[in-house]
Order: structure tokens, then sequence, then C-alpha cells
């Protein structure tokens, strides 16, 4: 089979990833944030556009466009940032288009910024799917592989060289998934010319929702002096009244570095402080973070604020960030999953970052209409399915007190040869990047390493045990899963995970029509798993698809009769099983989203209990009431 060009720059780019060891990562990726030290300048909004449309999808790189403005190597459109390009024009070749895609943008850059020596200037991208390529006036300054955590790289030196120019930003995009990527895909080329023309190739996929493509969160320029706060961790514990903040600080740059850690309450009232690049904080009279309706004050955040003086022998640089601290604990028994000592109860959803237009771009509206929605339904947490949400979803979760199961993009592994070092390695660097970003986080309880892998193959058995293992190292405070839709005995990671996190789809994959097969086909599913691995379980996944307004009693499959009665039969089992070792239950999903096109989905899958634009089906009402009254009788609603 041949590999045409773009391909084969793909391929060059990742055999140089597979081949090297696994480094830990240089650096931290503090979000970025205005301070007296710090300045952010967003980049959101038109972009000129150019899909590199050529059969083997590489011109843009013989001819180098990134070289020159792209107007001047052909024609461009408009095309907002952050956004997917593919529901944005009336064009399906793009809606559908797989290779290199050509952002660029001109931007002038404060004169002080470019002045001022000490100041260090960074370009930041939020996220863009899957492969990126940056060059700032023409020089490449970095590349990244995976297409939902950030990357960023300094450009202070770059733009200095031309100080009076417009910067000119160029990142090209490739959307193409190989089997070593996550998630994984394959390239198929149809070489039967009876059929299809020459050059007809399709991108395979083994997971459920549309692999929307482009420049999904913000860009931005950020500064921070150059000698400066580079990394922050935090562990949180208590004792009775008294919390525990301890901390680690890095700095880049410099020698010489005073550092004053100052933590406060939510008022701004000093709390404790520290001094040094790590120690502990103790909090007299804790107040601790709670989920959202498992107390009457969840969601309760400290200020860290780390305050840097350095010293060198000409100058003397200040810096400061601010860390929002959540005090909270996580522990698992074999039978329960506690926060704060306290055994709680997920009774949550699956999302998608999916809508209308945007497909997976950031959007302020969506995002707080999705928590006034979660809010309204009774929801106390929710599982990042099947990759990395923005990270202003996490902080908004961590104010509002919404626990969250924090999963990597490990989704569609179905294909053996997914098993391999390669993909090993690549899925490795992606929990790495995963867990710097997120540690700090308190609303996020649990690691997903993965979604519905192939589990029951041999080489699942290692790949998972390094994966978790791995994922343990990073992060000693938070128990690791990967959900699975293996049957126990089949499931050969299962020995592995912290807690079992299982889908099931009966009666409606399986036994289609069959309500009644429900309660005897789950509870021999769960009696299976906590008799093999003696670990909490929790229903990861379940549902029915609903087209709205379809209606049919007794119902059927495809109506929201169906839909209700299914989840209601699930239900059932559920609180037989509460009291002993099932400790949550996360609905599939939350809202309908879009997914490849094939006959089994009506535009899009159907199983939300919203639609895609976030209006109720009958099974958010039925869910509503059952998870008010959940949050009432394991919610401990009442301060201890
Ligand atoms: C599960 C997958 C999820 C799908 C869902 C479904 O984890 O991504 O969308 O099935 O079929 O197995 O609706």
């Amino acid at each position: 089979m041949s590999v045409p060009g773009s391909f084969s720059v793909l391929r060059v780019l990742w055999l140089l990833s597979v081949f090297g060891t696994v480094l830990p990562l240089d650096g931290g990726m503090l979000f970025p944030q205005e301070s007296s030290f710090r300045e952010v300048k967003e980049l959101n909004g038109l972009w000129d556009f150019r899909a590199d449309g050529s059969p083997n999808r590489n011109e843009g790189f013989e001819k180098a466009w990134y070289k020159r403005r792209l107007t001047e190597t052909g024609p461009v459109i408009e095309m907002p940032v952050p956004a997917s390009y593919n529901d944005i024009t009336q064009d399906p070749t793009l809606r559908d288009f797989i290779g290199w895609v050509w952002y660029e943008r001109e931007v002038f850059v404060p004169a002080r910024w470019i002045s001022d020596e000490g100041t260090r200037v960074v370009l930041r991208v939020g996220s863009a799917h899957y492969y990126s390529i940056v060059w700032v006036n023409g020089e490449k300054v970095t590349e990244h592989e995976g297409g939902h955590l950030p990357f960023e790289a300094e450009i202070s030196s770059l733009i200095r060289k031309e100080p009076t120019k417009p910067c000119r930003i160029t990142i090209a995009v490739n959307n193409t998934l190989t089997l070593e990527t996550l998630p994984p895909g394959t390239i198929q080329y149809m070489n039967d010319s009876s059929r299809y023309p020459d050059g007809f190739f399709v991108q395979n996929i083994d997971f459920d929702f549309f692999n929307y493509a482009g420049i999904h969160r913000s860009v931005l320029l950020y500064t921070t002096p150059k000698v400066h706060v580079d990394d922050i961790s935090v562990e949180t514990n208590f004792m009775d009244n008294t919390g525990l903040v301890r901390y680690k600080v890095s700095v880049q740059g410099g020698f010489n570095n005073t550092l004053n850690i100052t933590l406060m309450d939510k008022d701004g009232h000093f709390v404790a402080s520290s001094n040094g690049s790590s120690g502990g904080l103790k909090v007299v009279d804790v107040k601790l973070w709670w989920p959202y309706l498992m107390h009457e004050n969840p969601g309760y955040l400290y200020s860290m604020k780390v305050h840097l003086i350095a010293v060198s022998e000409t100058s003397t640089y200040e810096d400061e960030y601010t860390l929002p601290v959540g005090i909270r604990t996580i522990n698992v028994t074999n039978t329960q999953f506690l926060i704060n000592n306290k055994p709680f109860y997920f009774h949550g959803v699956n999302k998608h970052e999916d809508s209308d237009i945007r497909g997976r771009g950031f959007d302020w509206p969506l995002i707080v209409k999705d928590f006034n929605l979660m809010k309204w339904l009774g929801v106390n947490s929710f599982r990042t399915s099947h990759y990395p949400y923005a990270e202003e979803i996490l902080q908004m979760c961590d104010r509002h007190g919404i626990v969250v199961i924090d999963e990597c993009p490990g989704v569609g592994i179905k294909d053996i040869r997914s098993f391999r070092n390669a993909s090993l390695s690549h899925h490795l660097v992606v929990m790495d990047e995963l867990v710097r970003r997120d540690k700090n986080h308190p609303s996020v309880v649990m690691w997903s390493v993965a979604n519905e892998p192939a589990s029951e193959m041999p080489p699942a058995e290692f790949y998972f045990k390094t994966l978790i293992e791995h994922t343990k190292a990073l992060d000693q405070t938070r128990p690791v899963t990967y959900v699975t839709i293996a049957a126990a005995d089949m499931d050969k990671g299962g020995p592995y995970v912290d807690v079992v996190c299982a889908n099931s789809y009966f009666a409606w994959y399986f036994d289609q029509g069959r309500l009644d097969i429900i309660p005897l086909q789950l509870s021999t599913h769960f009696e299976n798993w906590y008799r093999k691995y003696q670990r909490p379980i929790i229903q990861s996944e379940y549902g029915a698809d609903a087209v709205p307004g379809l209606h049919m009693d007794p119902p059927m499959m495809f109506t929201e009769e169906y839909q209700n009665a299914l989840l209601q039969s699930y239900h059932d089992v559920f609180d037989q099983k509460r009291n002993q070792y099932f400790v949550g239950e996360l609905i599939w999903n939350f809202a309908d989203f879009m997914t490849s096109q094939g006959i089994y989905r009506v535009v899009g899958n159907k199983k939300g209990i919203f639609t895609r634009q976030r209006q109720p089906k009958a099974a958010a009402f039925l869910l509503r009431k059952r998870y008010w009254r959940l949050a009432n009788e394991t919610g401990r609603l009442l301060p201890d």
C-alpha cells in the first residue's frame, strides 16, 4: 500500500517520538493568568485558513506555506478560532477533510513586551486536533502530538528579531489518526479502480463520535518574567479540624530565588504562609472542599499566592502566580469511594465537548448552560468521556463542586497492533501531559486511562499494568481506572484498576427491545465483577437512543418511553447494590452528539437526555427526580 506524502511527513514525526525513550516532561503547564507581573493577550477570532487539498496533502510543506502570508499561497477563507472547522462551511469536503489544514494570523505584540528583555513571551494553544506544527514569522517554534491538551513555545527572541513588524503565526494541523495515535485509527486506500477514483482513501475509526478537527481552544500570547514560577504542585490532607497543603514550586531561569507562599481564604483573609520551593501550610479550622449536594457549602477554594523574587548580577525579577486550592482527600476501600472520609455516590453524566456549528470548539455560553443544566438535574459528577476537556471546565468544576473522572483520549483501542510499544509509549506521554495539567484540580478525583479497550486481548494485561502503574507513580493521591465493557472473566487489565468502571447496554445492543432481561443480566454482571476483583463498581455508561418527540406505549426502541423504561430498569438494580459495593451511575449521555455517518446513527448519537441543543427529553425529568432523591439520601446535605 502506498503512503502519500502527507502521511509520510506524519510518519517521520511519529517515528521520532516512538523510538525516543519516554522522558519526563520538561517544564510545567500552568494555566495562563494575569497578575501584576504577567499579561495575557487572546488571539481568538478570525484566522486565515486553507485546507491542503493536494492529492498527497503535502503541498503546504513542499511550497513552504509558512514562509509567507497564507493569502499569497492561494485562496484562503476566514475561520473562527476556537472552533472545529468541519461544520463552518457548506462544503462537504471540508467537513470530511483528512490531512493538513493551515491557519494563520498576524498579531501586534505590545512594544514593551519586545523592548523589555526581562519579559518572556509565550505562545500557547489550548488544544488543536490532532498533530500541530507552529511557526512564527516563518520559523518553526514547536510541534505537538495529541488533540486535547495544551502546548506552548517561548517566542521572545524571535519577536525581538524584527521588532517593528507584526508577528505572523502559522499553525498547520493534521487530523489523521493512525494505529499509534490516541485515539487510534487507520487510513485505508480503496484500490479497486472500478469502484473508487485514483487515490481514494478513508479514515477508519473505532469510536463513536465525530473526529472534529481544527484549533479547538484559545490561542494566547502571555508573558512571564524571564525568571518565573514554572510549575506548582499541591497535595492536601486534613486531620480533625486542621488542613494541610503540601506544595512544591519550580522556578525556571534563575538563581538566588526567594519564594513566599501565602494561603488566603475565600474572602482574601490570611490563613498561613511559608517560604521556599517546597513545604507545608497548616490550616486551622479548615473548610474542606466538598462536592455539590454533599455539603451546604460545596467547592470551597483557598488561594495560594506564590511570590518570587530572583536576583541576578544585573537585574531583579519578580513574579506572582495564584493557584486555587481545595482541601480534600480521596480514598478507595473494597466497597466505597471516599471523599473526605465520607462515602461518595456518583450520580452524574458522561459528556462530550460537542455542539452545533462549533463542533468541539470551546464556547462559554455552551459551557455555562451545561453547568446550569447539570445543577438543575442534581448531577454531582461527570466523566470527561472520551478525552480531556478544556481546563476552564475543570476550573468551573472546582468552584461548583462537580466531581470529575478525568479521562485521557485512549478510546477505540481495539486493534491488537495498537497495544504495541509505540502506542504504549505515546499513551504514557499523554498521561504525563494530562496529570501535569490537571493535578491541582480538587474536582478531579480519578484518572481514567482508557475507554472500552479490547481488554480481553492478551497484550492488554501488560499494557494496562504499565499504564496504570505509571499513572499512579505520577500521582499517588488519586485512584486510577479504565472503563471497560468486557465481561469480568475476559478482562485482562481488571486486576490493576482501583475502581471497576463498567459500561453496559443491555436491552439495546443485545436482546433488543427486551427490557425484562435487564434486572437479571445487570445484577449477574455486577456480582461477577465484585466476586472477581473486590473493588467498588461504577456504572460508567448505560442508556438508549431516543429520537425526541417519538412516542410509543408499550415502549419501543428509539422512543422517549423506551429510554425512560430502560433507565428505570437499570435504576432498580442500582438501588439494590448501592449499599453493597456499587458507588455510582453515569448516564450515557448528557446530550445528543455528532458521530460519523453510519446505519446505526440518525444524524448522530441520540442517547442524550438532552438534545444537542440542550432541550430536555422525558428522561431528563426522570433523572432529575432520581438525582435529587439520591442527593438527599446519600449526600449528607447537612454539615457534619
Ligand atoms: C459506548 C461507548 C460510547 C458510545 C456508546 C454508544 O463508550 O462512546 O457512544 O457506547 O454506543 O460503548 O452509544
